[in-house]
C-alpha cells in the first residue's frame, strides 16, 4: 500500500471509522463470523425493538399484508450462504480520488442467511397487472447531497421474484445484529451490497420506475457528472488473498521466510460461478493458475490456494485475479467512474522474502 498517497479527509476518516471492513486474514474462514463481516451504514443504526415492528407489504397489490417477526418465523425457512460486497470496494485505490467511504479491498464478507423467500409473500399479496417494480424501505433516515430520505432501493419484478431472494432474520444462525439490519433485511444473492436493504419495514409494489436517490443519483456507473449512467447491479468477479507472513504495523507490507509459502484466498462473481483464479508473484507480468476448492454454494465465495516457491530473498508484489463462467475477468487496470464503484483491478500485496 506504500504507493497510495491520496489525501483522506477527516469526513472520510469518520466514515471509515464507523464502517469497518473484513480484516483480510479473516478470508480464512469459509463463513465469516458476524463480527468480522464488513459493515456499511449510510446514516445511523436505527433503534428497533422486535415488539411493535411489522413488515408492511402494500402498493399495487390486491391483498396488502402486515407481518410480525413471529409471522415470518412461522413460515418455511430458507438458508442461503452468500458473499456480500460493497459496490464501493476498491474506491480508495482509484485516481483521481473519489470522496466517499474510502474502502481499499476489505468491504466483503460471506455469511449464511436464514429467512423466508420473498416470492411467496409477493404471491400472497397478489400483484396487480400494472406491477412493475418492488421498493424496499429501511427504517433509517438521513440526508445525502441535500436530499432527506429513508434508505430505499427497488428491484424489477424479474429479480424480486427470483429464487434465493430472502427476507433474512438470521445471520450465521443468530438473530441479525443491530448493525446488520435487525430485525429483518433483504438478501439478493449476487448483487452488490446496497441492494440488501437493512432494517426493512416496507415493501411497496409500484407501477412506475422508482426514482429514489439510491436508484437514480447514487449507484450508477457514470463517466462524468452530466452522464445519466447505468445502474450498478451484480458483483463483478474478484479474488482476494490472505496476506502471507507477518505485517508491518504501519504499512502492512509483509515479511515471509525463504522457502515454500502457501497462498490462499477466496473468489466470487455475482454473474456466474468462478471458474479460474490466477496468481502473479511479479506484479502482474506473468500468471499461473491457483487450485480451486469445490464450489459448495452458488452464491458463496470459492476457496483457492497456490504453492509459491519463495526461494529467492527479495521484494515481490503478489497479485490474484478471478474469472467466471460467463467470461468475466478482473481487468488489470481500474476503470474510473464518478461514484468509484466496482474497482475490481487485482489486489497487490508487497512481500519481502528473507
Ligand atoms: N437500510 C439500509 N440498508 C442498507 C444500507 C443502509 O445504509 N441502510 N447500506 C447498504 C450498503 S451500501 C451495503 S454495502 C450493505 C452492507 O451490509 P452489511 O453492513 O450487513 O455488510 O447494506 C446495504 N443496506
Ligand atoms: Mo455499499
Amino acid at each position: 500500500m506504500a504507493a497510495l498517497n491520496a489525501a483522506i479527509s477527516q469526513d472520510e476518516l469518520q466514515l471509515a471509522a464507523r464502517n469497518h471492513g473484513l480484516p483480510l486474514e479473516a478470508l480464512r474462514y469459509p463463513v465469516t463470523p458476524a463480527g468480522l463481516h464488513y459493515i456499511l451504514i449510510h446514516y445511523d443504526i436505527p433503534d428497533v425493538a422486535a415488539d411493535g415492528w411489522a413488515l408492511k407489504v402494500d402498493g399495487r397489490v390486491a391483498n396488502p399484508l402486515e407481518l410480525t417477526l413471529g409471522d415470518l418465523r412461522a413460515r418455511t425457512a430458507q438458508e442461503v450462504t452468500a458473499t456480500m460486497e460493497c459496490a464501493g470496494n476498491g474506491r480508495a485505490l482509484l485516481t483521481p480520488h473519489v470522496v466517499s467511504q474510502p474502502w481499499l479491498l476489505e468491504a466483503v464478507g460471506n455469511a449464511t442467511w436464514t429467512g423466508v423467500p420473498l416470492r411467496p409473500i409477493l404471491e400472497e399479496a397478489e400483484l396487480l397487472d400494472d406491477a412493475l417494480e418492488v421498493v424496499f424501505t429501511g427504517l433509517d433516515r438521513g440526508v445525502e447531497k441535500g436530499v432527506e430520505q429513508s434508505y430505499q432501493r427497488s428491484l424489477g419484478l424479474d429479480v424480486a421474484l427470483g429464487d434465493d431472494v430472502l427476507l433474512a432474520y438470521e445471520m450465521n444462525g443468530e438473530p441479525l445484529l443491530p448493525q446488520h439490519g435487525f430485525p429483518l433485511r433483504l438478501l439478493v444473492p449476487g448483487w452488490y451490497g446496497m441492494t440488501n436493504v437493512k432494517w426493512l419495514a416496507g415493501i411497496t409494489v409500484v407501477a412506475e420506475p422508482f426514482q429514489g436517490y439510491q436508484q437514480t443519483a447514487a449507484y450508477r456507473y457514470r463517466e462524468n457528472e452530466d452522464d445519466e449512467g447505468t445502474p450498478v447491479t451484480r458483483m463483478q468477479p474478484r479474488a482476494l488473498m490472505v496476506p502471507p507472513g507477518i505485517p508491518d504495523f504501519n504499512t502492512r507490507d509483509r515479511t515471509v521466510s525463504v522457502g515454500p509459502c502457501t497462498l490462499e484466498g477466496r473468489a466470487w462473481s455475482g454473474w456466474a460461478p468462478v471458474t479460474r483464479v490466477e496468481i502473479s508473484t511479479d506484479n502482474g507480468e506473468t500468471w499461473a493458475d491457483a487450485e480451486l476448492e469445490p464450489l459448495d454454494s452458488r452464491w458463496g465465495w470459492r476457496g483457492w490456494s497456490y504453492e509459491w516457491a519463495a526461494d529467492e530473498p527479495g521484494d515481490y508484489i503478489l497479485c490474484c485475479r478471478a474469472h467466471d463462467e460467463a467470461g468475466n475477468v478482473q481487468p488489470l487496470e481500474a476503470t474510473w467512474n464518478v461514484g468509484g464503484y466496482s474497482n475490481n483491478a487485482p489486489q497487490r500485496v508487497s512481500v519481502t522474502v528473507e
